[in-house]
């Protein structure tokens, strides 16, 4: 077994810390941008990027951060590539290497996503510009009447994911395996909990049999959670008790960490969700978060695209990170995002 794998992927998930998913692809930075009136252009993502990476003292919660092809690339308004500037605050750069859902054949409504070809040349480049661990995400939606998810897109999903891992720790890289059921649709808290087991026992059976140690690899999941439309919204303490029972259903003790998607929660629901599960305790993994949306939702808003608004966008994603980070040990409370306000 390759301990460098593990020790990374351990350290991912070292007390306090967790991930910032900044891997937005070019068309969702740009529907974020939208929302702010920024045009999405080369130069404001990688001014965006910037303020995010460079923000003082957030490597006390942020252990790692997903980057898209374009930004691995970038440097920092300091001439420093974002790799290396992230390195040197002891913040491991990751690299999503997917090419995106696409439209299953033959599975009206469902996706499989795409991008093994050349993956393990990809994996080789992007190792040499400094990533230390990867993500692949899979996107599951749910459609009860429609029979949605079929067992053939969570099949295929999952021996994608799997494929995608075992070429990762070829090539010295720890995988972040995500299956995203997703929470768009009208169903309940307990259709979500089915769907996210049967998807998670395929994934591990795939796993298995492509010879992936999951001592080197992270899960990234979504949270067994109701549906956005759906009338009943399950309370928080009902979301951490059902996610983490359905986790010790099919989840092996070997793999070091569960480091969980926002999926479209706002940031405080997505904060208070993993500081429960980790209040109540009791399940062999670390749990931390890889939060995309519910990491960066307030510094965007802060930012607007304007070089005077950095310290407050700064400030902004400091504090959720630093929310994030108690929420680790169960330590998270309403007094810190009153204390903020
Ligand atoms: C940051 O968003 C990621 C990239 O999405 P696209 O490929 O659609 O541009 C996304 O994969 C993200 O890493 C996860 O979904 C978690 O993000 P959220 O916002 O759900 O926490």
């Amino acid at each position: 077994m390759s301990h460098r794998l593990h020790d990374i992927a351990r350290y991912i998930v070292s007390p306090q810390k967790g991930i910032l998913a900044a891997d937005e692809s070019s068309p969702t930075i740009k529907k974020r941008f939208d929302a702010i009136d920024v045009e999405s252009t080369e130069d404001n993502r990688r001014a965006y990027r910037d303020m995010l990476f460079t923000t003082p003292g957030v490597e006390a919660f942020v252990s790692g951060v997903i980057l898209f092809d374009e930004t691995i690339r970038q440097k920092a308004l300091d001439g420093t590539p974002f790799p290396a500037l992230l390195a040197a605050k002891g913040i491991l750069p990751g690299i999503k290497v997917d090419a995106g859902a696409k439209d299953l054949a033959g599975a009206p409504g469902e996706k499989v996503t795409e991008g093994l070809d050349g993956l393990r040349e990809r994996l080789v480049e992007y190792r040499g510009l400094g990533a230390k661990f990867a993500k692949w995400r899979a996107v599951i939606d749910i459609d009860t009447a429609k029979g949605i998810p079929s067992d053939y897109c969570l099949e295929v999903n999952a021996a994608a994911l799997a494929r995608y891992a075992a070429l990762c720790v070829e090539q010295e890289i720890v995988p972040i395996v995500e299956p995203e059921v997703l929470m768009d649709g009208a169903h309940d808290i307990d259709t979500c909990d089915a769907v996210t087991e049967r998807g998670l026992r395929m994934l591990f059976s795939a796993l298995a049999t492509q010879r992936v140690p999951l001592e080197q690899i992270l899960l990234k999941p979504n949270m067994v959670i109701s549906g956005k439309k759906s009338p009943t919204q399950a309370s928080v303490s009902e979301v951490a008790a059902k996610t983490i029972a359905c986790f010790k259903r099919v989840v092996p003790a070997a793999v070091p960490g569960i480091v969980y998607l926002s999926g479209g929660q706002t940031e405080e629901v997505a904060t208070a969700h993993l500081n429960e599960m980790n209040r109540s305790g009791g399940f062999p993994w670390e749990m931390s978060f890889s939060y995309g949306r519910a990491l960066q939702a307030a510094a965007l808003s802060a930012w607007r695209g304007k070089a005077e608004n950095v310290a407050a966008g700064q400030a902004a994603f400091l504090h959720r990170a630093r929310c994030n980070g108690a929420a680790r040990s169960g330590a998270y409370n309403d007094a810190m995002e009153k204390q903020a306000a």
